[in-house]
């Protein structure tokens, strides 16, 4: 079926989607960022991380959520920032974190002790960190102690659908202002699914009412304005997640022939860790880790990056002289 035309995406999503009240303020910030950092010689990654929730109610007690854990996108804007990127890392509230990630099953009042006594004066005493959790943290705290002196990372927050297609289209059009400098890296797991708010219920649906029937609408396929008109010179990838091994790359190649970008990154939800596929519209690379890798805290996201990178390098070289 053919893609509806570029404008009426657009009107869709100013009409069906809540635009949420901070977005010019949050749309102010991504081009400074991506101005100040482009000017100082960095390319800029936007990362997507998280899933999107949609909402069945508008004062929402039940809703649609998408599975993911953040984990690929806060893992990823660490290997970027190591590779001379700055991240503008648009995730899901409450999702993983860059750097903390590796902290978050660390219960932060058994990381810490209390020494001496409060004297009623002012002084509540000392706070110490514990050692058996002292070098991890350290090492940790200094390298995004680091990141934030050079305000290489900049962290923006989605809950539902609408912020996120609000928020990722007001950063392509920041990022448009950089050209081919900027990177496109859409980790998130995104709905397909949502309820118009002109079709959604105010109150909480009554299960007096007997078995609920839900129908949905589809969600517009924002890959297709955000690569040929917000930000059309940006090198792009889209990640495709599959339960079925069989229809993975296939599908991949779809998207790629149908979005027109340069890059589909896929995987399978159980064996995401370990396994992705790589796509272009020339090639097909697997990367792998094996279990005894993952073992050894290896991540697969260091080679996904570093694969990346050097491809967005060669998209930037190519694009010379044209
Ligand atoms: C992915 O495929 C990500 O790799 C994961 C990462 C969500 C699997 P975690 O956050 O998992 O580390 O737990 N993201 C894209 C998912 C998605 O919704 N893709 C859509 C599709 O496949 C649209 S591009 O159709």
């Amino acid at each position: 079926m053919a893609e509806p035309r570029i404008s009426s995406i657009d009107g869709r999503l100013a009409e069906e989607f809540a635009v949420p009240s901070h977005i010019e303020e949050v749309k102010g910030k991504m081009s400074a960022f991506a101005t100040h950092h482009a000017a100082a010689g960095h390319r800029v990654v936007l990362i997507t991380s998280g899933g999107t929730k949609v909402p069945l109610e508008s004062r929402t007690v039940r809703f649609l959520d998408n599975f993911s854990s953040g984990s690929r996108g806060a893992c990823s804007a660490e290997y970027f920032i190591e590779s001379g990127y700055a991240v503008i890392f648009l995730h899901r509230h409450r999702s993983l974190y860059p750097y903390t990630r590796t902290l978050s099953t660390i219960n932060i009042l058994d990381a810490l002790q209390v020494r001496g006594e409060a004297d009623g004066a002012g002084n509540f005493g000392e706070v110490v960190v514990n050692q058996q959790v002292l070098p991890n943290i350290t090492k940790v705290l200094k390298k995004y102690q680091e990141v934030k002196d050079n305000r290489l990372l900049l962290p923006i927050e989605f809950t539902t659908l609408s912020e996120y297609l609000h928020l990722l289209k007001a950063a392509a059009q920041a990022l448009s202002t950089i050209g081919n400098k900027a990177m496109f890296y859409l980790a998130a797991a995104v709905s397909d699914f949502y309820i118009p708010a002109s079709e959604m219920p105010e109150h909480k649906i009554q299960s007096s009412d007997g078995p609920l029937q839900l129908s949905l609408n589809m969600v517009p396929k924002i890959l297709s304005p955000l690569v040929k008109d917000w930000a059309p010179q940006a090198f792009v990838i889209s990640f495709k997640l599959e339960t079925d091994a069989t229809i993975l790359l296939e599908k991949a190649r779809r998207a790629l022939s149908t979005y027109r970008h340069q890059v589909v990154v896929a995987n399978i939800l159980d064996s995401r860790r370990g396994y992705v596929l790589v796509v272009t519209p020339s090639t097909q690379t697997e990367l792998i880790l094996a279990q005894e890798d993952i073992q050894n805290k290896l991540e697969i996201e260091e080679r996904i990056v570093s694969n990346l990178t050097s491809a967005h390098s060669k998209f930037i070289t190519e694009q010379v002289g044209l």
